[in-house]
Parts: C-alpha cells; sequence; structure tokens
C-alpha cells in the first residue's frame, strides 16, 4: 500500500510538464532528498494506519446505543493500560530519534560531494536573473554567462552562490536542494548530474515584483561537449562583417545598452545587466521569461516593462533602421 501511494505520489508531481519535480531526481543530491522524503512518508503512512486500526478497533468494541457504565477498578486492566501507553510513548519517541538521525545524515551527504577535480561555478542573484561565473585561477580564463548552467555528467559541481540585491534561492529541484543566496554572506551546495539533460530551476525566495520570472536552466552535457561549451563562452564576440550588424554594434556602444552590459571583446564592460557575449547561445531571454529568437528579442528591446514590469531595464527608443540593426547583431552573438 505504501509503495502503491508513492507511486501515485512519485507519478503525479514528476509527471506535471514543465513543473520542477524534485521526486524524480537525476543527480545523486537531488535521489538522497528524494530517498528522506519516501521515508517520511513511509513512516506517516504507517503511523496514520495504526491510529486509526486502534480507533477503529476501540469504535467495534463500544456497545450499544448509551454510554456503559464506568467499569470497577480492575487491577489487570490497569496494568494493562498503563503498559499500552508506555509502548505508545516509546515508540513515538524512537520514531522521532531515528527520523532526526535520518534527516542528519541526508543533510551531512548533501554537503559531502567534495572531489579534488570538482567544477566550481559562482552564482550571483540580481533582481530578477542569474549570474553565471565560471571560476578559474587565472581571471582571463574565467567565463560569464546569465540565466543557464552547464555542467559536465558525472563530475560534482560546487555551486558558490551570493546575493547582488536582496536575498534569493537557488533551487534544481532534479539536482539538489535550496540554497539561499545572501547579500553579504556566501553560501555554497554542491551538485551533481547523473544524466544529460536541461533540467529547470527557479528562484525559491521571493524577491520582488518579478521573483517569478526568475527562472534558470541547468544544462547537462558530456565531459567533452561541455568543455567545448566552455572554450566557445571564453571566447570574446563574434567580429561583425556585414555593414548592417557593424552598424547594430555602433548602436549597441553608443547608447545606454552599454552602461548595464558586457559584450567581451567590445569596449562595453559593464556589470549590471547580463553578460551578452554569447546571448544567441542562451535558449531563453530574461532569466527563462521568452524564448530566445528575434522576434522575442525585439520585443524584450522594445519594451522590457511589458514582459517583466518592474524590471532594471529601460526601453530601447531608437529610430527603426537603428533598432533593426541593434537586433541583427545582438541576434548574430552566438
Ligand atoms: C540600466 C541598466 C540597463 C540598460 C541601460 C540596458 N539593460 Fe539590458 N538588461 C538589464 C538588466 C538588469 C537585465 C536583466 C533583466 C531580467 O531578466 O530581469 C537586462 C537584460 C537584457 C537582455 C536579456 C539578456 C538575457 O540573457 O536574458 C538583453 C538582450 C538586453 N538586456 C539588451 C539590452 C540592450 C540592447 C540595451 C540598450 C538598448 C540594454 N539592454 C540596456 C539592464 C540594462
Ligand atoms: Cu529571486
Amino acid at each position: 500500500m505504501t509503495r502503491v501511494a508513492l507511486t501515485l505520489a512519485l507519478t503525479a508531481l514528476g509527471g506535471c510538464a514543465g513543473r520542477p519535480a524534485a521526486l524524480d531526481p537525476a543527480g545523486p543530491q537531488a535521489a538522497r532528498i528524494a530517498g528522506f522524503w519516501s521515508l517520511l512518508l513511509a513512516v506517516s503512512i504507517a503511523v496514520s494506519v495504526l491510529v486509526l486500526a486502534v480507533l477503529l478497533d476501540a469504535l467495534a468494541r463500544r456497545r450499544g446505543g448509551s454510554l456503559p457504565p464506568p467499569p470497577a477498578v480492575d487491577p489487570r486492566l490497569e496494568r494493562r493500560l498503563t503498559f499500552g501507553v508506555a509502548a505508545a510513548v516509546v515508540l513515538t519517541a524512537v520514531l522521532l530519534l531515528f527520523l532526526f538521525v535520518a534527516s542528519l545524515r541526508t543533510a551531512r551527504a548533501l554537503n559531502a560531494l567534495g572531489e579534488p577535480d570538482a567544477l566550481t561555478v559562482e552564482v550571483t542573484g540580481h533582481q530578477w536573473w542569474w549570474e553565471v561565473e565560471y571560476w578559474d585561477s587565472a581571471p582571463a580564463r574565467r567565463v560569464r554567462t546569465a540565466n543557464e548552467i552547464h555542467v559536465p555528467v558525472g563530475r560534482p559541481v560546487l555551486v558558490k552562490t551570493r546575493s547582488a540585491d536582496v536575498i534569493h534561492s537557488l533551487w534544481a529541484p532534479r539536482l539538489a536542494g535550496k540554497k539561499d543566496l545572501l547579500p553579504q554572506h556566501a553560501t555554497s551546495l554542491w551538485m551533481q548530474a547523473d544524466r544529460p539533460g536541461m533540467f529547470d530551476g527557479q528562484c525559491a525566495e521571493f524577491c520582488g515584483h518579478q521573483h517569478a520570472h526568475m527562472r534558470l536552466t541547468v544544462v547537462a552535457e558530456a565531459p567533452e561537449a561541455f568543455q567545448t561549451w566552455l572554450a566557445h563562452q571564453r571566447t570574446p564576440a563574434a567580429e561583425p562583417t556585414e555593414p548592417a550588424l557593424l552598424h547594430g554594434r555602433e548602436v549597441f556602444l553608443a547608447g545606454p545598452c552599454a552602461l548595464c552590459h558586457t559584450i567581451a571583446g567590445t569596449t562595453a564592460a559593464a556589470r549590471l545587466g547580463p553578460d551578452l557575449t554569447h546571448l544567441a547561445s542562451r535558449t531563453t531571454l530574461a532569466a527563462g521569461t521568452l524564448p530566445n529568437d528575434l522576434g522575442a528579442l525585439a520585443a524584450w528591446l522594445v519594451d522590457p516593462q511589458s514582459v517583466k514590469p518592474g524590471v532594471h531595464m529601460p526601453p530601447a527608443a531608437l529610430p527603426p533602421r537603428d533598432f533593426q540593426a541593434l537586433v541583427a547583431y545582438l541576434g548574430s552573438l552566438r
């Protein structure tokens, strides 16, 4: 019966398309959490069934419509009742202790994936997007991107988390538990993906207007594919060859865009908004709010406020020719 309930719950939670599914783990950390969750469910079901059985038994023993006369004190019955109550108290205490120890063991396991070859990724929460930086001892080799964490399958990843403004919380339920991102205090969590795939993530701590539009994607890929991706991200932005794209770059660099964004290989080096060096290589725009295609990009630039009301980016008020060139240039940043 426990198994049936468990399978039903798993199917229900795992089957909702596009929903994070903590009970459908794709890595050892999430599997630990799902295991502990199943244990809690099993124990709760067992206790509920036991209590219900005792209650039904008591009801069945009750005879007639009116209350029976109070029984004469019977020392044997008295002893049996005392024993029953004591046994129930001991059983409860043992169960609670058991769950406490299991919870401690899960927490310890979550913090211990460390290996010498672990990959270090720094994730900074912003209202309302994720800055992702791949750590390297040589600063010039560090890679910065946004709203996407690429990880190699089977390799432990140490995610160092912080916040640039308010408290956020990183949650990619198929890979790991939640971790708060705090403004003044660095935290970290371990994650590892055991199979390739795209895994949804979401800010899990209310952080203002657009909290619900603060999604991220973890892209787990084979180690070679990951290295190719990383090497490509390290390169500066592609040099435009067509006149329209060159014009688009001029528009970008001359406008307010360069005050907030970086495009490596150009003079734009600000960090108030996402790094756009390889913008077109990402799957979504504005932290999972829009698909990443030219139409959505144009809609975003014309009026970011209508897509994400309150967002910290002004609209691009440009003549049509400049605007089209700008969109084409950004769309070329593979
Ligand atoms: C005041 C700072 C600021 C200015 C000026 C600004 N942006 Fe942004 N931009 C942001 C912020 C912040 C975000 C992240 C918004 C979010 O997802 O919540 C963003 C997001 C974007 C994105 C989506 C990136 C992604 O990976 O999701 C693009 C593209 C972009 N900006 C292009 C531009 C262009 C082009 C201009 C100039 C016309 C510009 N921005 C001007 C701050 C700015
Ligand atoms: Cu947030």
